[in-house]
């Protein structure tokens, strides 16, 4: 049976919870026919990418779907592409800050993500759910993961596809965060998760 890798974050930024671990551990076993397998990745540089890669080779899936938060987005949002480009606002939670700086000497710019991102949006909106592809990743753990990913995929010629989703507060987050900071219940998400793999699986 083939397998789906889906990664969620660790709280982080002073936050009890991560919308995007409870989306991931609460996802179904199995999806479009094939196994699904979550891993929960620390919020950190140097160990984040890592983890990713590190259950990548354990597992041999064929989709990987890593998943954060993006506080203040309103909308479930496929992310377009990783850059090769580190700038944090906050320090990650070994206390690393890399600000200005590549992440990757001699690598890409850039890699596109390898997953359907316009129809998982369109498969997503479909459902119900307010999603729509971001053309921007941000400059910190979340895009280093994304990149790291795609670059090392690209460079061992896999065939999996791989890409990236940031997910909005919860509703139980947006509580404690200043008026009017968007937010979304996690079955919402979750269903707009499940969508989008369902089209991923499906494409090609
Ligand atoms: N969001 C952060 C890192 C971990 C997470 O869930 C980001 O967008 O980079």
């Amino acid at each position: 049976m083939e397998k789906i890798l889906v990664t969620g974050f660790e709280p982080f930024g002073g936050e009890q919870t991560n919308p995007s671990w409870e989306v991931a551990s609460a996802l179904p076993k199995a999806i479009a026919g094939r196994k699904l397998v979550c891993e929960r990745i620390p919020v950190s540089f140097r160990h984040g990418p890592a983890a990713v890669l590190g259950a990548i080779q354990r597992e041999n899936p064929s989709v990987v779907l890593c998943l954060g938060q993006a506080g203040g987005r309103a909308k479930v949002t496929p992310e377009f592409v990783g850059i090769n480009y580190a700038d944090a606002r906050i320090p990650d939670n070994d206390g690393e800050q890399p600000q200005g700086m590549r992440l990757s000497t001699g690598a890409p710019d850039a890699y596109f993500s390898t997953l359907p991102v316009r129809a998982m949006a369109q498969a997503m909106v479909e459902a119900g759910v307010p999603a729509s592809v971001s053309y921007s990743a941000g400059t910190y753990v979340c895009n280093a993961v994304l990149f790291s990913v795609l670059h090392a995929l690209a460079a061992s010629k896999s065939t999996a596809r791989a890409g990236f989703v940031h997910v909005p507060n919860s509703p139980e987050q947006a509580c404690r965060l200043p008026k009017g900071t968007p937010s979304m219940p996690i079955a919402l998400v979750l269903q707009g998760i499940v969508s989008g793999l369902e089209c991923a699986c499906s494409w090609g």
